[in-house]
């Protein structure tokens, strides 16, 4: 197989919402190869009309780490399509079997590229905000193994963003809640994101200029989880809780599978 039809086969899985089988589950692709069928599979959905608006952190936090017993940071390219309006309606038939992850987003006002420092990062961030990540690997039973996930665009398949906040606040150690229907069902704090989120920033400005694909004026970054991702289920009402930040939630609605 090569790397064009690894891209089809992980973007049809992902539009149908139909799980494959893993191609590599002894994980032996290289992370260059697995990158580059991330970036080839999401070129084919900017060739549908979808425009690319930032990047989404993984394994940032050790609750992460150990749920999928992987320990390297990955990170994904998020599209517009992927993003669900604060307190609207996810459309079931769009997952295959879908989970979701407390988060924290910056958007940012600069560019950011290559190494830079805390300051510099945060310079470059107009605001950070509460959000849910919905997570949807397209492999059988959500398993993979580190180039896998890579290739399927590190899980990405859905975002949440809550009120935009100031960004020259202490937001080191937020505490948060990830909660269903209502129900505390997580808890943790931004903290849990490589100990600072702005870490996460960091990386992701390195990780994708490394890339050629340096962080724009107007991205949008997602964190990472900052605890373990809980499967969600049509009638849910799924929403994270953040000390000082506010809150951000969704309905994942029922419906049926289009294939
Ligand atoms: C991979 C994506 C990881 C995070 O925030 O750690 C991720 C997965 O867990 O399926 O989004
Ligand atoms: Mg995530």
């Amino acid at each position: 197989m090569n790397i064009q039809q690894l891209a089809e086969q992980l973007d049809s899985a992902a539009y149908h919402a139909q799980e494959m089988a893993q191609f590599d589950s002894e994980g032996k692709l290289s992370l260059e190869e697995a990158y580059a069928i991330q970036a080839a599979s999401v070129q084919r959905r900017l060739a549908r009309g979808e425009r690319r608006t930032g990047v989404k952190m993984g394994f940032t936090s050790r609750a992460k780490m150990l749920q999928m017993g992987l320990n390297d940071v990955i990170w994904g390219r998020l599209t517009d399509a992927m993003q669900i309006e604060e307190g609207g309606m996810a459309q079931s038939h769009k997952f295959v079997h879908p989970r979701c992850e407390p988060e924290l987003a910056f958007i940012l006002k600069r560019p950011l590229e290559g190494n830079v420092t805390a300051p510099q990062a945060l310079a470059a961030v107009e605001a950070i905000a509460p959000a849910l990540e919905i997570i949807d690997s397209r492999y059988k039973n959500f398993r993979f193994s580190l180039p896998e996930v890579i290739a399927d665009n590190a899980s990405s398949s859905g975002f949440v963003i809550g009120p935009w906040g100031d960004p020259r606040q202490d937001f080191s150690n937020l505490g948060l809640t990830l909660n269903i229907n209502g129900r505390v069902v997580n808890s943790g704090s931004t903290a849990a994101l490589l100990g600072h989120p702005l870490r996460s920033l960091i990386a992701a400005a390195r990780l994708a200029s490394q890339a050629g694909e340096p962080l724009q004026a107007g991205w949008v970054v997602l964190a990472g989880g900052a605890t373990a991702a809980e499967w969600i289920q049509p009638g849910d009402y799924v929403s994270v809780e953040m000390e000082s930040l506010g809150s951000a939630g969704f309905h994942l609605a029922a419906g049926e599978k289009h294939v």
